[in-house]
């Protein structure tokens, strides 16, 4: 078995400390951060949601596989994540109201920060008035939203309505995603960005900030990159 095999049975095991453990020596054998992520971790995160769905396993034991999941990955993020350099803006992060499921929107945090992009996570559960007052007391550029279930992706539209109301739409991009989600929904609901992947997302949101500055040295009000 390789250790990429290795990491994902341990993971659809729930044995974190085994993940942690493997996921350092995979690194010191040489193997990529993102190819650990995608092929050992994820890859077995995919696993036990397929047998979730088929009811082969139930809520406690995928509940420990995303514990380990959370594990693996703290171990990856200092290499994928760029510590100390000058952020190139300021996004809020959060899973959307009555929704608990947090590993995209952790993996999505990690890739913004990995582009030099300051996050605020504001967790799971979030209440889209949450998401507006953060993006506007605290001067963000981007609001990303995640959610995993078709029962709560629809507070994705009261985030993008309360901005709007808060006067701040202007200046503040609005970033979907999540299994559920998908760019005709994105674009139903007025949001200006859908992503499917975390590394997509990361892309968008350094591009969507890059474009804020070229408005912004064009003398434009709106939309504007924060780095100070
Ligand atoms: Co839940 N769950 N779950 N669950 N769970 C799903 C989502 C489900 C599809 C399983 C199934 O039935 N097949 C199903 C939803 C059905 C639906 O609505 N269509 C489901 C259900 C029903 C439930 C409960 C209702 C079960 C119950 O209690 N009976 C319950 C709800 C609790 C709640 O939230 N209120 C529940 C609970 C749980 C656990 C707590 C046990 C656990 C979450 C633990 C945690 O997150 N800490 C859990 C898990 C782990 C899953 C599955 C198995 C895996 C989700 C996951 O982490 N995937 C999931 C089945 C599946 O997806 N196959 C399932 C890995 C992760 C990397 O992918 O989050 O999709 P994902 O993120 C991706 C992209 O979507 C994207 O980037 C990431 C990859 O790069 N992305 C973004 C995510 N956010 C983004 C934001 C962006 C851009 C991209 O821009 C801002």
């Amino acid at each position: 078995m390789s250790i990429l095999e290795e990491i994902s049975e341990n993971l659809q095991r729930g044995k974190a400390k085994a993940v942690q453990e493997l996921v350092r020596r995979a690194l010191d054998e040489g193997l990529e951060a993102q190819t650990i992520l995608e092929k050992g971790l994820m890859s077995g995160m995919e696993i036990i949601g397929e047998k979730f769905k088929n009811n082969q396993v139930f809520v406690p034991e995928v509940l420990v596989a995303a514990r380990a999941m959370n594990m693996g990955t703290a171990v990856l993020k200092p290499i994928l994540v760029q510590e100390g350099s000058k952020p190139i803006g300021r996004a809020c992060i959060g899973t959307v109201q009555g929704d608990l499921h947090d590993i995209g929107k952790n993996l999505v945090r990690m890739m913004l920060e990995s582009r030099g992009i300051e996050v605020i996570d504001l967790g799971t559960d979030v209440a889209p008035e949450s998401f507006v007052a953060t993006a506007r007391d605290q001067d963000c550029q981007l609001i990303c939203c995640s959610a995993l279930l078709t029962t709560t992706m629809g507070s994705m539209a009261e985030v993008v309505k309360l901005a709007e109301e808060a006067g701040i739409r202007g200046r503040v991009k609005i970033m979907v995603g999540g299994a559920p989600v998908t760019q005709a929904f994105c674009d139903q609901i007025g949001a200006d960005v859908y992503t499917s992947d975390a590394a997509s997302a990361a892309d968008a949101a350094a591009a969507l900030l890059r474009a804020g500055r070229e408005t912004e040295k064009q003398g434009k009000q709106e939309f504007r990159s924060p780095a100070r």
